[in-house]
């Protein structure tokens, strides 16, 4: 853990937060440890927006810098994953929610171990992850949502994926901010994954990848 890159993320220090991020990789630290200092510092950020010190530019300024953080740390990650297609995984952040920094993390970490990733984007309706599951034909079906308003979305969407008679062909896992089990339960998700690495080790058991 690197608190500098934690303060200087929580603190908007951009300048400081890029070059901390680029030098922690010069010196071959694990780049998902510096994603979790990213995760870390978003906690201090949500706090602070929470109390009424910061406000939504500050949440703007601290979502590109993980955005740029995590374009930074991308080229090692990829390295140090060998690629060999497990499946394939459509993933999206439900209708309704447009956080979606930790979407981006799992979906290029999943492409990163070997899954042909379809992302929706923001805001998908479920009508949506229904035509692309019909389409792109996924064996795993991922639920982005950082709102509590995204675990109704995510309700909803995992009935339509029921009514549309798709729900046997597909397993749904879900996750973002505050996500839990007890959210998978009310949903009707298959599980629920706690951060990227998760929602790897999850695909990778549903579809017999190692
Ligand atoms: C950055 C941010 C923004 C940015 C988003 C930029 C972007 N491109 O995403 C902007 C400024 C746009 C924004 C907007 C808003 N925000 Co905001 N935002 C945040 C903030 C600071 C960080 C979120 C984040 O990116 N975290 C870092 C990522 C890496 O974490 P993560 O998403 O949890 O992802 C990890 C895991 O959860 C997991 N994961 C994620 N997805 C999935 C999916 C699967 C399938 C699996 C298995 C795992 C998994 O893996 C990821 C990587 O490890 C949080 C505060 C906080 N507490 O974190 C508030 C926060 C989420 N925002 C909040 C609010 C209220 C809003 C607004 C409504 C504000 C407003 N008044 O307009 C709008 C929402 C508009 C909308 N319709 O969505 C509230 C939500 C409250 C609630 N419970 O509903 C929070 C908690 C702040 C607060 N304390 O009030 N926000």
């Amino acid at each position: 853990m690197s608190k500098k890159l934690i303060t200087a993320i929580a603190d908007m220090e951009e300048k400081e937060a890029l070059d901390l991020a680029r030098e922690l990789l010069a010196r071959k630290t694990d780049p998902l440890l510096i994603l979790e200092d990213c995760r870390s510092a978003m906690a201090i950020v949500g706090q602070r927006y929470e109390a009424g010190t910061y406000f939504l530019p500050e949440l703007l300024l601290a979502g590109e810098m993980l955005a740029e953080i995590t374009e930074i740390v991308k080229p090692e990650l990829s390295k140090a994953q060998a690629i060999q297609r497990h499946g394939k995984v459509l993933i999206g952040t439900v209708k309704g929610d447009i956080h979606d920094i930790g979407k981006n993390i799992v979906t290029f970490m999943l492409d990163a171990s070997g899954f042909e990733v379809r992302d929706l984007g923001v805001d998908v309706p479920a009508e949506k992850f229904v035509e692309a599951i019909r389409e792109f034909q996924p064996q795993v079906v991922g639920l982005s949502g950082f709102l509590t308003l995204a675990y109704d979305s995510m309700k909803e969407t995992v009935a339509a994926i029921k009514a549309a008679g798709l729900r046997d062909g597909v397993k749904i896992m879900i996750g973002g901010g505050t996500v839990d089990d007890q959210v998978r339960e009310y949903a009707g998700a298959d599980a629920y994954g706690l951060d990227a690495m998760a929602a790897v080790t999850l695909a990778k058991g549903w579809t017999g990848g190692n």
